[in-house]
């Protein structure tokens, strides 16, 4: 069955800006924000805390059941630091957001992150594990690599990927 209007994925390493472009873009266009993070908190989609990696142990059955009906009417604009566990077919739009290492470690600092956590993270920027992943998992025609180093950046993406879903809408259902 087509949606009639397109599912984005913003994904990248945390602290590189999903959930505040996440918002802004859903504002934009009046579509559903899903927090993936929140989600697997909130709605117990999970099998348990990990403490050697200090999250929660992702059920991705669990997580993609819950998403499944949302995911066919479209129109959603999911944020999640991982991205090759969705089924492809789920999107139109992959967003890898990139942020440099200083801003990126000050931005995990803020967040209270222990220096262990900051530390991978910040190796994961360095190594563009995400921006692979997503490479890896989706059309290279699909995923758009973006960079998030400070507000005007922020500004500017939102209005890219905002111009770029309406260009989709205006193209027709998918
Ligand atoms: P993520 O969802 O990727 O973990 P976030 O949206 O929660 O990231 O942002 C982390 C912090 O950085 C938050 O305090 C907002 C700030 N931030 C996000 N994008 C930014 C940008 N482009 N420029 C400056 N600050 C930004």
């Amino acid at each position: 069955m087509s949606r009639s209007r397109p599912n984005i994925l913003i994904t990248g390493t945390p602290g590189t800006g999903k959930t505040t472009t996440s918002e802004l873009v859903a504002q934009a266009l009046g579509f559903r924000h899903i927090n993936v993070g929140e989600w697997v908190r909130d709605k117990g989609l999970h099998s348990g805390w990990n403490e050697e990696f200090e999250c929660f142990d992702l059920d991705e059955d669990k997580v993609c059941d819950a998403m499944e009906d949302l995911m066919a009417e479209g129109g959603n604009v999911v944020d999640h630091h991982g991205c090759d566990f969705f089924p492809e077919r789920w999107f139109d739009l992959v967003v890898v957001l990139q942020a440099n290492n200083t801003e990126l470690f000050d931005r995990l600092q803020r967040r209270g992150y222990s220096e262990k956590k900051i530390r991978e993270n910040v190796e994961c920027e360095i190594m563009m594990v995400v921006l692979e992943e997503a490479s890896e998992s989706y059309r290279p025609e699909i995923v758009k690599p973006l960079t998030s180093d400070n507000t005007d950046d922020l500004e500017r993406n939102v209005a890219i990927i905002v111009g770029w879903v309406q260009g989709m809408m205006a193209a027709g259902p998918r």
